[in-house]
C-alpha cells in the first residue's frame, strides 16, 4: 500500500495555483466580470482553489483567440500537427503521477484508477490520432476521359467542446486530440466541478501548442457554456453530459446550423446467461468482477452497467457471489493506492444518488447490500461517499429507467433469451452494454440484438482508442474514439476539375 501526499501537505505532487483564470490565446486572463467560484474536494469536502466564473464576454476573447491561430493550424503540415500530438503524449506520460493526484483530488476517483486507467489512456488517444492523421488520404476519381473529382478533408475551423466531471482528463483528451489532429482551433468548457485538473494540464503542455488554438474558459453551464454552444462563432460543438443538456446543445446549434457531437446518458444492461456459472473457474470469476463494475469510478460513467439481469438457473446463486464480491471493494482515502471506490464528484451528485436510492426504497426494490452516504471519519467525513448498493427489483422501476450516475445496480432476473432482449432494449438509452455467455452464438446474437452503441461481451468497460464509442436512442449522435471521429471535425471539400479543351 502507497499514499501520495494529499496537495497543500508536504510532499505533494500537485501544487494548485490559489486561483485559476481562464487560457485564453495562450495566457492565463482574468474573468471579465472579475467573478470566482469555489472548487472543492470530493476527498475531504474543502475548497482548494477559485476559478474564474466565465461569461459571454470571456468566450468572445476565446473566440477571437481561437479564430486568430485556426487558419495557421489548419495549414501546419499534417506530419508537424502529430509531432505535436506527440509530443502532449510524452508531456503527459512523463507528468502521470502529477495529473494522476491532480485528477483523483479534483474528481474524488481512487489513484490506482487515474494511474492506471484514466491517463493511460490520455497518452495513448493523443498518439493514435498523431498516427490517423498521418494515414489519413483523400480521395479521386475519374469521372470521364478528362474531368476528374478530388475529395479533400478540411478542417471546421473552431470548434466548441463542453465537458463533463467525471472523466475530467480523458474527456477533454477524447475531445481535443481528434479535433487538433484535425487541424482545429478549440475553445474547451470543463464542468465547473472539475476546472482546475484541465488547467494542471494546460500548464503542462501550453508551450507545444500556437497561442490560441487550445483555449479554455471555465464556468457554468448556463453562463459560459450557452454562449459558447450558442456562438455563430463556432463551427461545431462536441458535448458529453446530461440527456436534457443534449437537447439544449442541438437546439443552440440549429440556429447556426452546424454539427453535434453528443455523448449523454446511459442505463446499460449487463446481462448474465446461465452458463457463465456451469463452472466454478476463471470465467465464473471474470463474470462476477463483471457485474462489480456498477461501482468503477464510483458509477459516474455514462456506460454504467447500472441494470443487471440474470438468467432465473443461477439467479440466486450469482447474485449471493455477486453481492460478496461488492462487499469486498474496498472504500477509503482515493489517494490511497489499495482504495479501489473513492468519492462522489460532487455534494450535488452525492445527494442525487442518495435521493435515488430512497427512490428505490419507497417504490418497492430490495435492498441486497449498500444504500447509505459512507462515513469513512476523520479527515473524510467532510467528503462525499457512498457506499455500493445492489437493488433487486423490476424493469418498470425508476431505478431502472433513469440514470443515477452513483455506485447502483438494480437487478433483476429473466427467463429466456427473449426475455433478456426485452427488458435490455427497455429503455430510453442505447449506450453501452454487456452480454455474458460461455456460447459464442448466444453471446454474438446478443451482442447484436441489444440496441446500442458499445457492446461488451464477456467484458466490460474497456476503451480502446480505435473501438468507436457513442449512443442509439437517447444516448447521443455521433461517435467517439476510432479514427471515423476525424469525420465529425472534418468536412469534405470536392474539387470538379476539367483538363480538356472543348467547352462540356
Ligand atoms: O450535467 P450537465 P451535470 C448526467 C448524470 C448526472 C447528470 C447531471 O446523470 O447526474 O448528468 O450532471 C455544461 N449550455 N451526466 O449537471 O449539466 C456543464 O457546465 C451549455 C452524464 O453536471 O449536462 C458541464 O460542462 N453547456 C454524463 C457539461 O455541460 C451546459 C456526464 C455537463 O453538465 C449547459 C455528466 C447549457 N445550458 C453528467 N448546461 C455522461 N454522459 O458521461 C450545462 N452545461
Amino acid at each position: 500500500m502507497a499514499k501520495y501526499a494529499a496537495p497543500g501537505q508536504p510532499g505533494s505532487l500537485v501544487t494548485y495555483r490559489d486561483r485559476y483564470d481562464h487560457f485564453i490565446g495562450g495566457d492565463y486572463v482574468r474573468p471579465a466580470k472579475g467573478e470566482y467560484f469555489a472548487n472543492p474536494t470530493p476527498v475531504t469536502g474543502e475548497v482548494f482553489t477559485e476559478v474564474a466564473r466565465g461569461t459571454a464576454e470571456d468566450v468572445e476573447r476565446a473566440l477571437d483567440a481561437a479564430h486568430g491561430a485556426s487558419a495557421a493550424w489548419g495549414r501546419t503540415p499534417v506530419a508537424q500537427r502529430a509531432n505535436v500530438l506527440n509530443e502532449i503524449a510524452d508531456r503527459i506520460e512523463d507528468n502521470l503521477e502529477l495529473l494522476a493526484v491532480a485528477e483523483t483530488w479534483e474528481n474524488g476517483k481512487p489513484i490506482r484508477e487515474t494511474l492506471a486507467a484514466d491517463l493511460p489512456l490520455a497518452v495513448d488517444h493523443f498518439r493514435y490520432f498523431a498516427g490517423v492523421i498521418r494515414a489519413q488520404e483523400g480521395g479521386i476519381s475519374q469521372i470521364s476521359d478528362d474531368l476528374v473529382a478530388y475529395h479533400f478533408q478540411e478542417p471546421l475551423g473552431v470548434v466548441a467542446q463542453i465537458i463533463p466531471w467525471n472523466f475530467p482528463l480523458l474527456m477533454a483528451t477524447w475531445k481535443l486530440a481528434p479535433a487538433l489532429a484535425a487541424g482545429n482551433a478549440v475553445v474547451l468548457k470543463p464542468a465547473e466541478q472539475t476546472p482546475a485538473s484541465i488547467h494542471v494540464l494546460m500548464e503542462l503542455i501550453a508551450d507545444l501548442l500556437p497561442p490560441g488554438v487550445v483555449n479554455v474558459v471555465n464556468g457554468f453551464g448556463v453562463e459560459a457554456g450557452k454562449p459558447l454552444a450558442s456562438s455563430s462563432r463556432v463551427a461545431k460543438v462536441a458535448f458529453t453530459g446530461e440527456t436534457t443538456t443534449g437537447r439544449l446543445i442541438m437546439q443552440y446549434a440549429s440556429e447556426n446550423i452546424i454539427p453535434v457531437t453528443l455523448e449523454l446518458g446511459g442505463k446499460s444492461p449487463n446481462v448474465f446467461f446461465s452458463d457463465v456459472a456451469a463452472h466454478q473457474d476463471a470465467f465464473y470469476d471474470k463474470a462476477l468482477e463483471g457485474f462489480t463494475m456498477f461501482a468503477l469510478n464510483q458509477g459516474e460513467v455514462c456506460t454504467c452497467p447500472s441494470r443487471a439481469l440474470i438468467q432465473s438457473g443461477i439467479y440466486d446463486r450469482f447474485l449471493s457471489d455477486a453481492t460478496e464480491r461488492t462487499k469486498a471493494i474496498r472504500q477509503g482515502h482515493p489517494l490511497d493506492t489499495d482504495t479501489m471506490i473513492g468519492a462522489q464528484a460532487s455534494n450535488d451528485q452525492l445527494e442525487k444518488i442518495l435521493a435515488y436510492i430512497d427512490i428505490g426504497k419507497r417504490e418497492g426494490a430490495r435492498l441486497v447490500t449498500g444504500g447509505e452516504r459512507a462515513d469513512l471519519g476523520g479527515e473524510l467525513s467532510g467528503g462525499y461517499y457512498v457506499t455500493p448498493t445492489i437493488f433487486e427489483g423490476d424493469n418498470k422501476m425508476r431505478i431502472f429507467q433513469e440514470e443515477i450516475f452513483g455506485p447502483v445496480v438494480s437487478v433483476t432476473r429473466f427467463d429466456s433469451y427473449d426475455d433478456a432482449m426485452k427488458i435490455a432494449n427497455d429503455t430510453l438509452y442505447g449506450l453501452g452494454a454487456g452480454v455474458w455467455s460461455r456460447d459464442g452464438g448466444v453471446a454474438y446474437r446478443a451482442g447484436r440484438d441489444i440496441q446500442a452503441g458499445r457492446v461488451w461481451v464477456n467484458n466490460y468497460h474497456a476503451y480502446p482508442a480505435h473501438a468507436a464509442f457513442g449512443g442509439y436512442k437517447n444516448s447521443g449522435i455521433g461517435r467517439e474514439n476510432h479514427r471515423m471521429m476525424l469525420d465529425h471535425y472534418q468536412q469534405t471539400k470536392n474539387l470538379l476539375v476539367s483538363y480538356g479543351q472543348d467547352a462540356q
